[in-house]
C-alpha cells in the first residue's frame, strides 16, 4: 500500500514520521516529484491539490482532507468517481478552535475593542461591566467545531445560541435551524461566530441583511471561510456603527492582499488563517484509524456528503 501526500504547505517529513508512528512503515509518495508507480497508491492525503491530479491514481480507495473544510477539494470537478472523501475531525483541531473563539468572545465581551480605540485617543474612560449571562453569543454552525465552542462558552456563563441545517438539542444551548430559523436566531445576538462549512447555501451568508438583524453594537468573529462574508457589507456596517468590531481569520483571497481595506480598518482585527492548524501527529492518528477501518471493510468516519457539500 502506498499513501500520496499532495499539499503545497505540509511538511512531508513531519507527515511521514507521524504516519509511521501510527501505522508502522509507510510508503509515502509526495506530489509532484516522488510518485513512483501510481497504481500502488491507495490513499491520498490532500490539501489544495491541483484539480484533476487525483485521476492519475487508478487504484485510489479513500481521499483524506488534511483540513476540516473541504470546499476546495469538492471544487475539483475531476475527482475520481466513487472514491469517498473524508474530512478531518480531530481533538487537537477542535481544542484550538475552541481557544480561538473563546479568546475573541472574551475580548469583545470585556470591551477590549473599545478600550483600544480609547487608547488611541489617550482617553481614560471605564465602561460599565456587563455580566456574561447578559451577553448573547450566536454560533452559525453547530458541528464539530461550533458545537464544542458553544459548549465552552455556555460553561463560561454566556447566553449561547446556535444555528444548524438540521434540528438539534444541545444542553444549555438555544438551538435554531434552517433558513426559517435564521431570523429568530439572529435577533439580539451581541457576538456572532461563523463556523459554517462553505457551500452553495452558506456562501455570502454574512451580508448586509444578516448584519442588520444583529443587536446594535454587535461584533463578528469569522473563523470559517472568507467567502461567508460580503466584505463591502461588513465594512459598511462597521462604518455605520451598527457593528462595533470584527475578528477575521479567513478571507476571500489568502494571503489577504496588502491593499485590502480590512488591513487598516480600525474595527477589524486580523489573524492569518491560524485559528486552528492541523497537527500532523494528532491528525495522522485519525487518518490511520480511517485506513484501518477501510481495510476491515468499513467506511472511515466523517465521510463527506458530496451532494450536501460538507
Ligand atoms: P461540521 O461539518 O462538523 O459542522 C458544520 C455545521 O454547519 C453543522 O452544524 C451543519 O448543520 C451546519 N450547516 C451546514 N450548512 C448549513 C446551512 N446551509 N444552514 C445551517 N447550518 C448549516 O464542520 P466543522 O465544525 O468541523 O468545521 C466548520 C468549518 O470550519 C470548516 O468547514 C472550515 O471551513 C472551518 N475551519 C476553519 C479553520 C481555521 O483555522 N480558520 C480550521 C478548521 C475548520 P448540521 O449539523 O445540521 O449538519
Ligand atoms: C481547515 C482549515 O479547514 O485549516 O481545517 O481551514
Amino acid at each position: 500500500m502506498a499513501i500520496l501526500l499532495s499539499s503545497p504547505t505540509d511538511d512531508p517529513v513531519a507527515w511521514w514520521a507521524a504516519l509511521e508512528s501510527h501505522l508502522g512503515p509507510v510508503d509515502l509518495r509526495v506530489w509532484p516529484d516522488a510518485l513512483g508507480d501510481v497504481a500502488e497508491v491507495e490513499f491520498a492525503l490532500v490539501w489544495e491539490h491541483p484539480p484533476g491530479s487525483l485521476k492519475r491514481f487508478p487504484n485510489l480507495r479513500v481521499i483524506f482532507s488534511l483540513g476540516a473544510g473541504v470546499e476546495h477539494l469538492l471544487a475539483d470537478t475531476a475527482l475520481p468517481e466513487g472514491v469517498p472523501v473524508v474530512r478531518l475531525v480531530d481533538a487537537h483541531l477542535t481544542r484550538d478552535m475552541v481557544e480561538y473563539v473563546t479568546a475573541w468572545v472574551l475580548y469583545f465581551h470585556r470591551a477590549h475593542h473599545r478600550y483600544r480605540a480609547h487608547q488611541a485617543e489617550a482617553l481614560w474612560r471605564p465602561l460599565p461591566p456587563v455580566a456574561a449571562t447578559a451577553r448573547t453569543v450566536g454560533i452559525l454552525g453547530l458541528g464539530e467545531l461550533g458545537g464544542a465552542a458553544a459548549a465552552a462558552l455556555a460553561r463560561l456563563g454566556f447566553a449561547v445560541r446556535g444555528w444548524s441545517r438540521s434540528p438539534k438539542s444541545l444542553a444549555g444551548i438555544a438551538c435554531f435551524h434552517g433558513r426559517e430559523g435564521l431570523g429568530a436566531f439572529l435577533g439580539g445576538v451581541d457576538i456572532l461566530v461563523c463556523l459554517l462549512p462553505l457551500t452553495g447555501e452558506t456562501l455570502g451568508i454574512v451580508d448586509r441583511d444578516l448584519l442588520r438583524r444583529l443587536a446594535p453594537g454587535a461584533c463578528l468573529i469569522n473563523a470559517a471561510r472568507g467567502a461567508h462574508v460580503v466584505d463591502a457589507d461588513l465594512v459598511a456596517a462597521l462604518d455605520a456603527g451598527h457593528i462595533a468590531g470584527a475578528a477575521l481569520d479567513v478571507f476571500h483571497g489568502e494571503p489577504l492582499p496588502p491593499r485590502h481595506a480590512f488591513w487598516h480598518h480600525p474595527g477589524i482585527a486580523i489573524t492569518p488563517h491560524v485559528a486552528s492548524l492541523t497537527d500532523p501527529h494528532s491528525a495522522a492518528g485519525e487518518i490511520a484509524d480511517g485506513i484501518r477501518r477501510f481495510r476491515a471493510g468499513f467506511l472511515p468516519r466523517n465521510v463527506v456528503d458530496v451532494a450536501r457539500g460538507y
